[in-house]
């Protein structure tokens, strides 16, 4: 009798010292009925507690930082290496998110195989198989896949296409034949007239185009003003959208005004995406400042120490659709 009160008091302690606390904010909940994402990297998954703990409960979609690029996943002809994705979506699987597969067909990170001396009938025949061994292995466990990634020029107008193997030995037709091979899309500004235009000639031309992802990756103060209106027309085309790879970068010291205009820069992006109604989904292109692509530009919702910044309210504010920060 003794004991188990006993036993009883020792667990009741924890709750009887802890602080009354509000409800927390968990904004993959908030998103619905859109996805909240992030750019998911195996370096950290289960390497880094508080990491971990961020990524299991804050979001419902996940994004591969590299672990899907052709590089990784097929480094050498027709030999795939799925384990270190395959980990990501079974740690999806785990927590009930979703997967968007990162990429097929992009200039960079390819392997040293994958090169000029190809012709294009090789390379043809690599792409389609890249392409179908990689859907075939994740079919029905990857929500939407960014099957072109960065193929509009930057020097646009003046050129319409990046030049890479893949403009090089295909021409116009590199991208409608990823589609073909894969039915799926990505891309964003200056570059949007271009995208704009290739995407309405290939839905009147019956390519299989379904959406558009849109990367964001801003510098603090210059989210576009024009980003609603730029997802919405591609929405208009009877095309999904999504912000696929969100962070904004400070490029100085992260005091208090400039973690307050972050804020309002998330806001702005998450409150396009919540206005437009075919916009699926926001992803920020990792979790916190330490883990970042980008090292000392402070770009992501959680800090160093997996604290929430203000951009984290402030995206939990956009999804519930209250006012700007
Ligand atoms: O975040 C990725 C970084 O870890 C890689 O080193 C880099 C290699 O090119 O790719 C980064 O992710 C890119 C994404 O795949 C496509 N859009 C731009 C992202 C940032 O460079």
């Amino acid at each position: 009798m003794k004991v188990s009160t006993l036993f009883a008091a020792a667990a009741l302690l924890p709750f009887a010292l802890a602080a009354p606390s509000a409800k927390p904010i968990i904004l993959r909940d908030l998103a619905k009925p859109r996805f909240f994402g992030a750019a998911a990297n195996t370096t950290f998954l289960f390497n880094d507690k508080n990491y971990t703990n961020v990524i299991s409960t804050q979001f419902s979609i996940f994004t591969p930082e590299n672990e899907m690029k052709w590089e990784s996943i097929e480094p050498e002809p027709d030999s795939f290496t799925f384990g270190p994705a395959d980990e990501i979506v079974r740690f999806a699987e785990s927590v009930g998110a979703k997967m968007r597969g990162h990429n097929f067909m992009w200039g960079n990170q390819l392997p040293p195989w994958v090169n000029a001396s190809l012709t294009a009938t090789e390379l043809d025949k690599a792409l389609k198989n890249h392409i179908t061994t990689i859907m075939d292995h994740y079919r029905g466990k990857i929500y939407a896949w960014d099957v072109i990634n960065e193929m509009i020029s930057d020097n646009t107008p003046n050129e319409t296409f990046k030049d890479n193997i893949w403009t090089q030995k295909f021409g116009e037709e590199a991208m409608p034949k990823a589609l073909a091979y894969a039915r799926g899309g990505q891309t964003a500004q200056a570059l949007s007239d271009t995208l704009y235009n290739v995407a309405k000639g290939f839905l009147a031309d019956g390519v299989p185009l379904d959406a558009i992802g849109f990367q964001c990756h801003f510098t603090l103060g210059q989210v576009p003003s024009t980003l609603q209106q730029n997802l919405q027309r591609f929405a208009d085309l009877g095309l999904d959208v999504a912000i696929t790879e969100l962070d904004i970068n400070i490029h100085g010291p992260a005091n208090a005004t400039a973690l307050a205009q972050q804020a309002q820069d998330y806001w702005t992006v998450v409150d396009a995406c919540v206005q437009t109604q075919r916009c699926v989904s926001v992803s920020v292109w990792g979790v916190s400042d330490d883990h970042s692509w980008i090292p000392n530009g402070a770009v992501l919702p959680w800090d160093a120490e997996k604290q929430p910044k203000p951009a984290f309210y402030a995206i939990a504010d956009a999804f519930e659709g209250k006012p700007e920060p």
